[in-house]
């Protein structure tokens, strides 16, 4: 059986960068699923008109059609009952769902308000006035505004991440001594900051670049 992810790409096709589509890539090699992936761009809204709306993660299963990354986390799960849990036992999706929210409201922006003219600066050039008027409205500022005071909002975002740093100094993921869908999640909004920001966001030799490395190595990405 055929699994399609239509996965969010740069001008370089070979650049996945969304975090959402992040997540369920581990989750997909969490239960051991294989599939392939179609880089889609922002713009290309007809491509996925399919799903019934108009952002990645979309995940084709055969048959099946599911969009919004934890929709998708959801099916698997249920789907795909005897492959490792992505969650565990109850109450863990419960807490996932906290780690969720954190990372949507706390972590996602503080990564974007530091990435986001990087980001612009590598999409296809058909997304580029797209991800400005969308973005410029959502935020209620200038791409090129962002720049200013990186250095403050890079400081900025290691203060959201401590409770993460003090987690994984104690544990080896997130979810303990393997990963889960909580550390994909957090890996997800990471991965996205390291892959698209201009300039470093973390020492080399920092704690969350291990882990992000585990995290990679347990799955063999
Ligand atoms: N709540 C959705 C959010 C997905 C999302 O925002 N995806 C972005 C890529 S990171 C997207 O497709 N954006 C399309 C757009 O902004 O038009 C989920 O969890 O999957």
């Amino acid at each position: 059986m055929k699994r399609i992810l239509y996965d969010l790409a740069a001008a370089d096709e070979a650049l996945r960068f969304s975090p959402y589509c992040w997540r369920i890539k581990l989750a997909l090699a969490h239960k051991n699923l294989s599939y392939e992936t179609v880089p889609w761009r922002f713009t290309e809204k007809d491509v996925i008109a399919f799903s019934g709306q108009g952002k990645v993660p979309v995940l084709v299963d055969g048959e099946t059609t599911i969009s919004g990354s934890q929709e998708v986390a959801d099916y698997l799960e249920r789907q795909y009952p005897n492959e490792a849990s992505l969650f565990g036992e109850p109450p863990a999706r419960a807490l996932t769902m906290f780690i969720r929210a954190w990372t949507e409201d706390m972590l996602h922006p503080a990564i974007a308000r530091i990435i986001l003219p990087d980001i612009y600066a590598q999409l296809h050039p058909k997304d580029k006035a797209y991800f400005r008027a969308s973005r410029e409205k959502a935020w209620g500022m200038a791409i090129e505004d962002f720049h200013a005071g990186r250095e403050g909002h890079v400081k900025a975002l290691q203060a959201v991440l401590a409770p993460v740093r003090r987690t994984l100094a104690g544990q080896s993921f997130i979810a303990g001594d393997a990963p889960s869908y909580a550390d994909h999640i957090v890996f997800g909004a990471l991965q996205w900051g390291r892959l698209m920001s201009a300039a470093p966001l973390f020492a080399a030799d920092d704690l969350l670049l291990a882990w992000m490395d585990a995290v990679l190595a347990v799955y063999g990405i």
